[in-house]
């Protein structure tokens, strides 16, 4: 007698996780020949998903290289959050962002990285989550080295770990990914903190002296916002506000650290930096509010800068 059709489904999706191109077909394949070969109901059904998404697979191996799993940037900086299953990547994601993710409680509800917009002090930051990272990965295994591509073109990593979870697989994502070559600014995220036993955090702590340890609950708005914070120091960038002289509004944007008006005057635009000659600064960059200063001053986080022409 085959298992109940729902389980099957689960276990399929199960086997596709982490798989793409050739060795997803090769996995279909294998699928359709253990399946039963009933011609109508329930199993009838879950054979012509498995051949449609062989056919599908096809098509997708033709059009992306299969080695890239392109995500187009946007925003200044792409951040990605990376971990093994379940340990809530999605959930952040959808607490970051506006945009709506399906969570589950399964661990394949990810299959291919997914991105979403978020704001963080006013400017636009993308994250992408990747879905779970399994052992091997470096050397091609499943899909893998795929995704590893993708975390080689983000700026910043964090790595994501249920705080009730245990970290070996933290640990063993970790080591997947130094050992692809790939260094980035990094950090840890210890998840789901409104579950967690006291302790778990400084274990965490612990098992990662390097990195620097933040701890999130999507429950909790305050967490978030800390962990806001830690991602924009992970990025490095310098956040300015940028003024029209007899403008109350000041609008955020980022800039490479040690940036100058002259820089930000470019940045706004093309022909604003041609006619830049300096600027009036509020800030910590300054000695007093409204210096004039010229084109070549350094900008600090928080600046309030009018460009003079
Ligand atoms: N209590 C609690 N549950 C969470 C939190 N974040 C995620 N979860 C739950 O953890 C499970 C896995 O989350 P998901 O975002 O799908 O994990 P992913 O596989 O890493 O993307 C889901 O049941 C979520 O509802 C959290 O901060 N607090
Ligand atoms: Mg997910």
């Amino acid at each position: 007698v085959p298992m109940p059709h729902q389980v099957q489904m689960q276990l399929i999706k199960r086997r596709l996780v982490g798989k793409f191109g050739t060795d997803r077909i090769r996995e279909l394949r294998s699928i359709l020949d253990d399946l039963p070969d009933y011609k109508n109901g329930p199993y009838a059904d879950i054979r012509k998903w498995v051949m449609g998404e062989i056919e599908h697979t096809r098509v997708r191996s033709r059009v992306v290289h299969r080695d890239s799993l392109d995500v187009r940037r946007e925003g200044v900086a792409q951040v990605a959050l990376v971990g093994p299953p379940n340990v809530g990547k999605s959930s952040l994601l959808q607490a970051l962002s506006s945009i709506q993710i399906k969570t589950g409680d399964y661990p394949f509800t990810t299959l291919r990285p997914v991105p979403a917009l978020t704001l963080i002090r006013g400017v636009q930051v993308q994250f992408v989550e990747i879905p779970g990272l399994i052992a091997g990965a470096s050397e091609g295994r499943g899909g893998g080295r795929a995704l590893l591509g993708v975390l080689r073109g983000a700026d910043a990593i964090v790595y994501c770990h249920d705080l009730s979870g245990p970290i070996d697989q933290l640990e063993e994502v970790h080591r997947e990914v130094i050992d692809a070559g790939i260094e980035r600014p990094s950090m840890v995220a210890g998840t789901r903190l409104d579950e967690a036993e006291t302790g778990a955090l400084d274990r965490l702590r612990a098992a990662m002296p390097d990195l620097p340890v933040v701890g999130v609950s999507v429950l909790d708005d305050g967490s978030l916002d800390e962990f806001r914070d830690a991602v924009w120091r992970l990025t490095g960038l310098v956040r300015v506000f940028t003024r029209r002289p007899g403008s109350m509004d000041a609008d955020p944007m980022a800039m490479e650290p040690g940036a100058t008006v002259l820089e930000v005057a470019r940045a706004l635009h093309g022909e604003l930096g041609a006619a830049c000659r300096g600027a009036h600064v509020w800030g910590s960059s300054v000695r007093f509010p409204g210096q004039l200063v010229g084109r070549d001053h350094r900008l600090e986080e928080d600046d309030v800068v009018e460009v003079i022409t």
